[in-house]
Order: structure tokens, then C-alpha cells, then sequence
């Protein structure tokens, strides 16, 4: 089987723009979070929920002048007004990724060989929500032409390809919060399978609207108890949890034939060592409370990569900061690495949520995850997880709360998990 290896990486995150911003922020235990209660359209003012991670866009924060976003460093105006919100995103990250891989196809046999597999779990609620609206008072000679590419989620992935001219794969996942990591797994997979040498792959994510608020907040999803503290309203794992927090961004990996890297002279990051998927067939928003769709995720990932669960270095948790769902993946994840090949003591089993930092990226999440996992392999450093004074999920692993652990890392496992009961694990390794 052909070996997949990681190239480069991009990320835009509300803990900033850039892998290195988002890194540094990360490690240095700081929040993304903040309150869109102030937004100025009244409908945000009935919401249970009005807690974000928000993409910085101005100066004089805390975020220096290149680590905010602004789409002409990445599109034109004719692009802008083309493409939405998520669509650009998965483009400036896209080209962060290519840049820090120096992967610039340029011969025919090259962007035949290059694919794209990027992907959105909600996509574009604004231009849905307006035009819906549009629709409605003024009829059909008000819909812009524009409206379709706008809202279709694989826009980002043609949108990229059409730029560079990618006539490999062109694929976009959309599983809910598992789409960034159905979206690597399955890039992953059609290099293996020779259907490219490279892949972009990853997912993004922008539906800051209010109606995202109401729809989550209806089925009972999001904290709703820190709105007036929203550094602290993510928090995976501890006793106070009370529900996600929803963030926008996106994260992007070039994924190389190992063979194809190295004959290049590119710099190697790690491995894409397994991937695993399950379903739980269960619930559409609950999980097992046992956690044995993860479980089976996570298993069948290991067994993919040939890892027994006590060579895990490091578990990027999915736990999105819910009662039920934090809860029943440390199950899982106590069942996975106590086992006969784990390890003797839970104390033994690393576990992070960076959720706690960057709240939930939804489809973008299981790729930003995904990215974290690579660094911690790259940086020997776990990031922390935020919020976590007393946890209460029955387990007594080391979760490595409020502040980054240094750790040697070679086998780090990315849990996703979305509603739907889909499930998926990636395992990433250090290159041997
Ligand atoms: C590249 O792909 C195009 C379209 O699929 C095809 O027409 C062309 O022959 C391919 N080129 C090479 C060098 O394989
Ligand atoms: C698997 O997918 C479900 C879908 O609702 C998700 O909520 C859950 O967290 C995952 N399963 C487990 C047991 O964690
Ligand atoms: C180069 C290429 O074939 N890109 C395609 C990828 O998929 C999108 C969406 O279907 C198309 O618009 C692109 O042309």
C-alpha cells in the first residue's frame, strides 16, 4: 500500500490567522471565545446562546496586523463577492497549506495527480437565510444568479481547483462536525489507492448567523450559562459543562505520497498512519452512552494504522464540552486504551480538547484537530484543555488542564464525532 505523509499545513481559526498564530495561542492557553450578544441585528437578542469563536478581523487587539483576516490577502473583489464566506476560507487556507509544502504543480502530469478534498458541514446559512427571505417578499426576479455557487458546499474544493487548475479528485465530504476528518481520511485514501499523489484536504466552516444560534439552541446543544463569560463557556470535561460553543475557520493539510515527498525534498511532518469510521446508528444528535461508536472508530483506525492503543502518545479528543457526549467518549476511550494491548494506568492516557481554546468548528473541526495532532508530533507539545478544573466524566486520565504539557510525541490519535451518528478517528504518526 502507498504510504501517505503530510506536507503542509494552513489554518485560520479564531485563535488567528496562520498555523503559527493559532499554535502560539493554543500553547499559551488563551481563548478564542467571545460574545456576539452586541451584533447588531436584533435576532441575536432572544438567543440562549451568544458565545463564539469568532475569526479575528480587526487590529488593535490583541491579534497583530498579519494574524487577522481579510479576504483581498487571498481574493480579488470579483472572488469575494463570488464565493461565501466558508468557500474563501477553505481558499486562504488552501494557499497557506501549498505555500508551507512549496507544492506548485505546474506540468500537466502534476495537476492531473493533484486533488482536492474539502468539505463544510452547514456551508453558507446567510445567503440562505436572505435569499429565502428575498424569495418570499419579492419573487423570483430577486434571486441572484449568484445564489447557487454560493450555497453549494463543495464550491470550496472547485472554487480551489479552477485556480490552480487541480484535475485530480475533487471531492467534498459534508457528515456534520465529521467532515474535516472524513475529508483527510478519504484524501488519504485516494492517494493510497494511486488515485493521486497529492491531496488538499480539509474543511471549513462560517455560519455565524443567528440562526445557527436558534436552530442549536433549540435542540438544547450550546452552553448557555457563560454568556456573560465567554472565555470560560467551552469546557470539555468538567463538571460545569453545558454545551458547545459554535466557532468558524477552516484548516487544510497537503497530504504526499511518502515517495513522491521525498523525491522532492520537501519537509515531511507525519504520517497519515489510520483511519477508522463507524456509525452508531443510534440517535440523530445523542450517542451511545457507552461511547462504543467511537470506540469502533478509534479500533478500527488502530488496527488500519498497526498500532496497538498502548503505543498512543496522545488522544485530540472530539469532546465538545456536552454532558452526554464528553462523557461517553472518555468511556470509549478508557474501554480503547485499558484493554489488554493499552496501557496499566489511566493515568497513563493523554487526553486534550482544544475545543476548550477554539470552540467547535463543526465541519471544519475534525480538520483543525487534525492539524493540532500534527504538531503536538512536530512541537512535542500537548495544547491544554481549557476550563477544566473538575472533571467528571469517570475517568482518571491525564487531560492536561488549563496549561500545555511537554511530551515526546510519535502516535496521536483525532476524534470526530457528528450528529447523524457518524463517527470517525484518524491516527497521524511521526515518519519512521
Ligand atoms: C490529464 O488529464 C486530462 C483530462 O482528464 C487528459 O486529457 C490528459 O491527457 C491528462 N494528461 C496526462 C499527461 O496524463
Ligand atoms: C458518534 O456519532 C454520534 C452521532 O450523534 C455522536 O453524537 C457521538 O458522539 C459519536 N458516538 C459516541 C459514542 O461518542
Ligand atoms: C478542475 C476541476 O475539475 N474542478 C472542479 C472541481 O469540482 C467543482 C465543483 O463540482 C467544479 O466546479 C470544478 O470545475
Amino acid at each position: 500500500m502507498r504510504r501517505v505523509v503530510i506536507t503542509g499545513l494552513g489554518a485560520i481559526t479564531p485563535l488567528g490567522i496562520g498555523v503559527r498564530s493559532t499554535w502560539k495561542r493554543l500553547i499559551a492557553g488563551e481563548s478564542g471565545i467571545v460574545s456576539v450578544a452586541s451584533s447588531s441585528s436584533p435576532k441575536w437578542k432572544d438567543l440562549t446562546s451568544t458565545v463564539a469563536g469568532i475569526v479575528p478581523s480587526v487590529t488593535g487587539g490583541r491579534f497583530s496586523d498579519h494574524e487577522i483576516w481579510r479576504a483581498s490577502d487571498y481574493l480579488t473583489p470579483s472572488d469575494q463577492r463570488r464565493m461565501s464566506r466558508f468557500a474563501q476560507y477553505a481558499i486562504a487556507a488552501s494557499e497557506m497549506a501549498l505555500k508551507d509544502s512549496g507544492w506548485d504543480p505546474k506540468t500537466e502530469d502534476q495537476v492531473n495527480a493533484t486533488g482536492v478534498c474539502l468539505g463544510s458541514g452547514i456551508g453558507n446559512l446567510h445567503d440562505f437565510y436572505e435569499t429565502s427571505i428575498t424569495f418570499h417578499q419579492d419573487g423570483y426576479k430577486k434571486v441572484s444568479p449568484l445564489f447557487v455557487p454560493k450555497i453549494l458546499i463543495n464550491l470550496g474544493a472547485g472554487h480551489l481547483a479552477t485556480r490552480h487548475g487541480f484535475r485530480g479528485p475533487n471531492h467534498s465530504a459534508t457528515t456534520a462536525c465529521t467532515t474535516g476528518a472524513h475529508s483527510i481520511g478519504d484524501a488519504a485514501r485516494f492517494i493510497a489507492f494511486g488515485d493521486a499523489d497529492v491531496m488538499l484536504a480539509g474543511g471549513a466552516e462560517s455560519c455565524i448567523h443567528p440562526l445557527t444560534f436558534a436552530g442549536f439552541g433549540r435542540s438544547r446543544s450550546l452552553s448557555t450559562k457563560f454568556n456573560d463569560r465567554p472565555e470560560e463557556s467551552c469546557r470539555p470535561f468538567d463538571a460545569d459543562r453545558d454545551g458547545f460553543v459554535v466557532a468558524e475557520g477552516a484548516a487544510v493539510m497537503v497530504l504526499e505520497e511518502l515517495n513522491h515527498a521525498k523525491a522532492r525534498g520537501t519537509n515531511i511532518l507525519a504520517e497519515v498512519r489510520g483511519y477508522g469510521c463507524s456509525g452508531d446508528a443510534y440517535h440523530m444528535t445523542a450517542p451511545r452512552a457507552d461511547g462504543s461508536g467511537a470506540l469502533a472508530a478509534m479500533k478500527r483506525a488502530l488496527k488500519n494504522a498497526r498500532v496497538k492503543p498502548g503505543e498512543v502518545d496522545y488522544i485530540n479528543a472530539h469532546a465538545t464540552g456536552t454532558q452526554v457526549g464528553d462523557a461517553a467518549e472518555a468511556a470509549a476511550i478508557r474501554t480503547l486504551m485499558m484493554s489488554e494491548e493499552g496501557v496499566d494506568d489511566e493515568s497513563k492516557v493523554t487526553v486534550s480538547s482544544t475545543k476548550g481554546s477554539h470552540g467547535h468548528l463543526l465541519g471544519a473541526a475534525g480538520a483543525i484537530e487534525s492539524l493540532i495532532s500534527v504538531m503536538t508530533i512536530v512541537e512535542g507539545v500537548i495544547p491544554p484543555t481549557l476550563n477544566l478544573h473538575k472533571p467528571n466524566v469517570g475517568t482518571n486520565f491525564n487531560f492536561v488542564p488549563l496549561q500545555a504539557q511537554e511530551k515526546k510525541v510519535k502516535i496521536a490519535i483525532s476524534n470526530s464525532f457528528g450528529f447523524g451518528g457518524t463517527n470517525a478517528s484518524l491516527v497521524f504518526s511521526r515518519l519512521e
